[in-house]
């Protein structure tokens, strides 16, 4: 639990006033000073507060505080007047990303166009699609030969130059606007990587800069942390530290040795970093997906996870942000025990938020055809506060984990270090009759925890049927994808594609012959895709083509119903089928069940449990506008059919 925040009024305001004085000189004129000041004086309380926590027993704490301030105050000076307007109206509106035409796509620059130019060339792919919201994969300058798909990043004010300049950045960000989509880029913050100016300066024994990382001289300090530590890519290192030759040092580097985990208990560290946020808002961007977050703060003797001063330090991100640019939204990723995740979803906090524990239990139903553990796990942990949104996904270029909480699974009799055991051998195919052609990611031969790298298509079945020339299975698994997005557009949250699923596209396995990727599979998932990928939408007989066509017809159909948007709220319910997956979407005006049959034969559900939940004389499925025949007290569902019920 977070600490209780003391809101000492006088304090407060007595630092308030000390402070305003020399903040308030930097200001142009008295006018640009009285549109900062409301922004000051409503979050100033809430960020002083917080940074108190963190920061207060630092002796030059006051210091500090004010150079947040200044950030804070010339990042709102240098934001443009479009970028004001648009803060000022979704102030206005305040959970415009609750919209049900809200829809997001997730791209690599260099593999979905070559550069930032040739991507803005491309809108008009996405106004096809029906975006509204666009995440860049990391586009930084980083490391030339692994820099962890960009997660390591050497300068967030550069943009790799294959990739193009912050100008075609700043360009593409207005272009997106101009016709309703959101950029999103990452804000990786937890480390950055050894080229990074600040590596750089304490890499030549920099006292001040050797504060931004942890540089411990002995292995044994390093060890008072390490004890407890998870192994993130077990396959690469051994622990959480590298061995430094250069400096006689051990740096903390919780993924790979190139990337450096920033000290947070270092103020100068949240102002700097602070600044590069605020630095990525004024470019344009939309909303911040916060990368690899429950690593952010350390305490010696604790797993170094999910720690309550990670939340302090991202909602004193939030107050600042709100100061400087209120319309920014921040996404979390944390992809962690469900009851970890949901910490980190509040409007003070990140209002938005990947949800794993939907996205492993879809994989989960479709391996074992069953929704049991899927529904029980969900049960507890749909609901978050009424302001915020989940981000619902199926495959992201990441790897799929295995997070679902363990006491559920043995509350329904499933050991979940085997069941762990059993998905993974169905998703690297090894398991007898799957379907699925994933790979392993980060096998740990000490603990056994593995995880699954792979492109959609292939691990819901089409790259094994596609080469087996198998036309039913070709058939179940072009069902098999869109059962998964009519449900992620459904359940409530924005749905996130990633971009080349929609063309199911399958597994590249060239980065096998790659000596900067060979050591990290989840290359297997990032594709490349050209014109002639991008032209098999056009081919309607093809599996490319109907998963196409049949995906950008259940946008359409999203987009018509307001209670999957905003208005309306999820109950999962438990059907009385095992295999039939379903929840109910509510609002005021309006209900829908939402029924999917998991498994590969026909599936029923009774009348009385319909009449239970849509209490109507007749259905209408609003996926085909056409009646749901319940007959002799059943309603069956086809192999992986999605039912949108409503009363007719
Ligand atoms: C994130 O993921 C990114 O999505 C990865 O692409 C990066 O490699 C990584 O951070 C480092 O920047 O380990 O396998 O919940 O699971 O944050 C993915 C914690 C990852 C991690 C997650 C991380």
């Amino acid at each position: 639990t977070l600490p209780e925040l003391q809101f000492p009024d006088r304090d407060v305001q007595r630092t308030l006033e000390r402070l305003t004085p020399r903040l308030q000189a930097r200001a142009k004129d008295a006018a640009e000073w009285s549109r900062f000041e409301p922004h000051l004086q409503e979050q100033f309380p809430r960020l002083f507060a917080l940074l108190r926590e963190l920061y207060g027993d630092q002796y030059d704490f006051f210091w500090h505080l004010e150079q947040v301030l200044q950030t804070v105050f010339s990042a709102w000076q240098s934001r443009t007047a479009t970028l004001k307007r648009q803060d000022a109206r979704r102030q206005k509106s305040p959970t415009w990303y609750q919209d049900q035409s809200m829809v997001g796509a997730a791209v690599y620059v260099d593999l979905f166009a070559g550069d930032l130019k040739q991507l803005q060339e491309r809108i008009p792919y996405f106004q096809e699609l029906g975006l509204t919201y666009l995440h860049l994969m990391p586009l930084f300058k980083a490391p030339e030969a692994n820099s962890d798909g960009g997660y390591a990043v050497s300068d967030y004010r550069q943009v790799d130059p294959k990739l193009g300049t912050m100008q075609d950045l700043k360009n593409l960000a207005a272009a997106l606007r101009k016709v309703g989509i959101c950029m999103v880029l990452d804000f990786v913050f937890n480390h950055t990587s050894d080229e990074h100016d600040w590596a750089r300066r304490a890499q030549q024994g920099d006292p001040d800069y050797m504060d931004y990382y942890f540089c411990f001289e002995h292995k044994s300090e390093a060890d008072e942390y390490g004890h407890a530590l998870r192994e993130i890519f077990p396959e690469i290192r051994k622990g959480c530290f590298t061995w430094r030759e250069d400096m006689q040092r051990w740096v903390w580097t919780t993924f790979n040795s190139f990337q450096w985990d920033l000290n947070y208990r270092n103020p100068a560290v949240f102002n700097a970093m602070l600044g590069e946020l605020l630095y990525l808002a004024n470019v344009g961007a939309d909303i911040l997906r916060f990368d690899a977050l429950a690593f952010v703060w350390k305490e010696k003797g604790t797993s170094c996870e999910n720690l309550p001063q990670a939340h302090l330090l991202i909602q004193a991100f939030n107050a600042a942000t709100r100061m400087a640019a209120p319309g920014v939204l921040f996404k979390s990723e944390a992809i962690v025990h469900p009851d970890e995740v949901v910490r980190y979803i509040d409007r003070d906090e990140c209002q938005l938020s990947y949800n794993p524990l939907l996205m492993a239990m879809l994989w989960n139903s479709l391996a074992t055809r069953k929704v049991r553990l899927m529904t029980r796990s969900l049960q507890h942990r749909f609901r978050i506060p009424q302001d915020c949104a989940w981000v619902n996904y199926i495959r992201c270029h990441d790897d799929v984990g295995w997070t679902f909480d363990d006491e559920v699974a043995w509350e329904l009799g499933i050991n979940p270090h085997d069941h762990r055991d059993f998905l993974n051998q169905f998703y690297t195919g090894r398991f007898p009759g799957s379907f699925a052609r994933g790979v392993a990611f980060q096998e740990n031969q000490d603990t056994g925890d593995c995880r699954v790298a792979g492109q959609l298509a292939s691990l819901t079945g089409l790259e094994k049927a596609i080469e087996e020339q198998d036309e039913q299975a070709i058939e179940a698994a072009i069902q098999r994808i869109l059962m998964l997005h009519a449900i992620i557009f459904s359940i409530g949250g924005m749905p996130v594609l990633y971009i080349g699923d929609e063309l199911a596209l399958l597994n590249d396995y060239s980065y096998e012959q790659d000596v900067d990727k060979q050591d990290d599979s989840r290359w297997v998932n990032r594709v490349r895709i050209g014109a002639q990928e991008l032209a098999l939408r056009k081919q309607p007989e093809t599996p490319h083509g109907r998963v196409y066509n049949g995906l950008q017809a259940l946008l359409a159909k999203r987009r018509a119903f307001d209670l999957l948007g905003g208005e309306g709220e999820t109950q999962i319910v438990e059907t009385d089928n095992v295999h039939v997956f379903g929840f109910v979407r509510q609002s005021e005006r309006e209900r829908m069940l939402v029924l999917a049959n998991f498994s590969e034969y026909p599936q029923a559900v009774s009348e009385s449990f319909l009449t239970g939940v849509l209490s109507a004389e007749t259905l209408t499925d609003r996926l085909t506008d056409q009646p749901a025949p319940v007959q002799d007290g059943r309603l069956e569902l086809s192999p992986y059919q999605c039912l949108w019920l409503q009363p007719t």
